[in-house]
């Protein structure tokens, strides 16, 4: 495996999409080259925080639980962008980014959380922005259509996700298409490919193949 400089930065790439647009799929089609890190999202420590279920409970009670499961997700996140990797590339399954641009602010629409609790995470996010290196290269937006997604959310049938509404989905996929496509929304952190994730999963490799220089930062 070739290595990095052990002060050099990565190639850092965000893998960004809806709930079940197929991130995983994608993550385990690069984590076959040696150059590549993969950083799968920390969805295993917010199932277990100090043995506390935070996915679970955030789904059992989104009101209640909204700001305690994003201020995690801050923090897991934040130490997933700052995690050291021998390789030239890394991969990262979702961001800081998107926890912030996604999802605080659909819990915003949704009264789901005070103003006041929003700008706490958001002075967070300011300062973690400021005082830290966040740097990304490039983010791959797997783009796919809500219904196909709630399709695939069903059919996986993950606990916690047994109450998520097709307009939840929806309305996240609208946030995603306006700050990662129209780019209306927020600040980009990177340039952004945007790749058909509604394809089904036995031609989709194919699909993701012809983009491997690019996402390999390989030079044609
Ligand atoms: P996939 O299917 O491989 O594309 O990826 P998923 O669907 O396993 O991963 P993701 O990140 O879209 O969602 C995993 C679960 O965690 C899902 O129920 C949504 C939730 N989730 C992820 N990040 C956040 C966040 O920042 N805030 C909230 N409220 N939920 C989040």
């Amino acid at each position: 495996m070739s290595q990095i400089e052990p002060n050099s930065r990565p190639f850092t790439v965000l893998v960004e999409g809806n709930i079940g647009s197929g991130k995983t799929t994608f993550l385990n089609h690069f984590n076959k080259f040696e150059d590549v890190c993969v950083l799968a999202e920390p969805i295993d420590m917010w199932r277990n925080c100090k043995g506390h279920n935070l996915l679970g409970l955030l789904y059992e009670d989104i009101k209640k639980w909204s700001f305690t499961f994003q201020s995690y997700v801050q923090l897991t996140m934040l130490q997933q962008h700052l995690r050291k990797t021998a390789c030239p590339v890394k991969l990262m399954e979702r961001s800081i980014y998107s926890a912030r641009i996604c999802f605080v602010e659909k819990m915003k629409q949704d009264n789901l959380i005070s103003h006041a609790a929003a700008a706490v995470i958001d002075k967070h996010f300011q300062w973690i922005k400021e005082n830290t290196d966040l740097k990304v290269d490039l983010i791959v937006y797997l783009r796919t259509d809500p219904q196909t997604v709630y399709d695939r959310m069903i059919k996986r049938n993950r606990e916690e996700e047994k109450t998520v509404s097709l307009d939840y989905l929806q309305a996240l996929h609208q946030i995603h298409e306006d700050w990662l496509y129209h780019k209306t929304i927020f600040e980009l952190p990177a340039e952004v490919l945007v790749l058909n994730a509604n394809l089904d999963k036995s031609v989709i490799n194919e699909e993701y193949s012809k983009f491997e220089p690019l996402i390999l930062n390989k030079k044609l």
